[in-house]
């Protein structure tokens, strides 16, 4: 089953918005296999966002990834990866449209409230960077018989 790696990032986690973002993938469908909040140590940060390293914001970003705690999380489900990239809106809040995460909640391009993995390979390279195979789980619904 498709997988793919959500990051809610320092912003995201001050402005209260962690349950909202995962109200918004529970509620569309997908299934939470993996969550934990955790600072993230620079070396995790320059990893994750290694391809962006020759860019001029490489450096500013890094520093707010690892300023504050970040909600990392593992969500899957068919087409979860562009759907989550749905949901959460383009790069830039002044330009993500009305009922994404950004488009709705941010205003500023490096204060953009969540990453998104962009392809079911990077989620593939993100997931192992970020979880180790005991942290997530595989599960499905057993409520069919107990809930009325
Ligand atoms: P993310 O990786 O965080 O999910 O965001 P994204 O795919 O929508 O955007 P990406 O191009 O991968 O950029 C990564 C993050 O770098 C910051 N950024 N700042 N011009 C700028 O100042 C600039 N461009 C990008 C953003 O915070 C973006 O999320
Ligand atoms: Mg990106």
């Amino acid at each position: 089953m498709e997988r793919t790696f959500l990051m809610i990032k320092p912003d995201g986690v001050q402005r209260n918005l962690v349950g909202e973002v995962v109200r918004r993938f529970e509620t569309k469908g997908f299934t939470l296999v993996g969550l934990k909040l955790m600072k993230v140590s620079r070396e995790l940060a320059e990893k994750h966002y290694d391809v962006h390293k020759e860019r001029p914001f490489f450096g500013s970003l890094v520093d707010f990834i690892t300023s504050a705690p970040v909600v990392a999380m593992v969500w899957e489900g068919d087409g979860v990866v562009a759907a989550a990239r749905k949901i959460i809106g383009a790069t830039n809040p002044l330009t993500a449209e009305p009922g994404t995460i950004r488009g709705d909640y941010g205003v500023s391009i490096g204060r953009n409230l969540i990453h998104g993995s962009d392809a079911i390979e990077t989620a593939q390279r993100e997931i192992s960077l970020w979880f180790s195979d005991e942290e997530l789980v595989s599960w499905e619904p057993t409520m069919k018989s107990w809930l009325y």
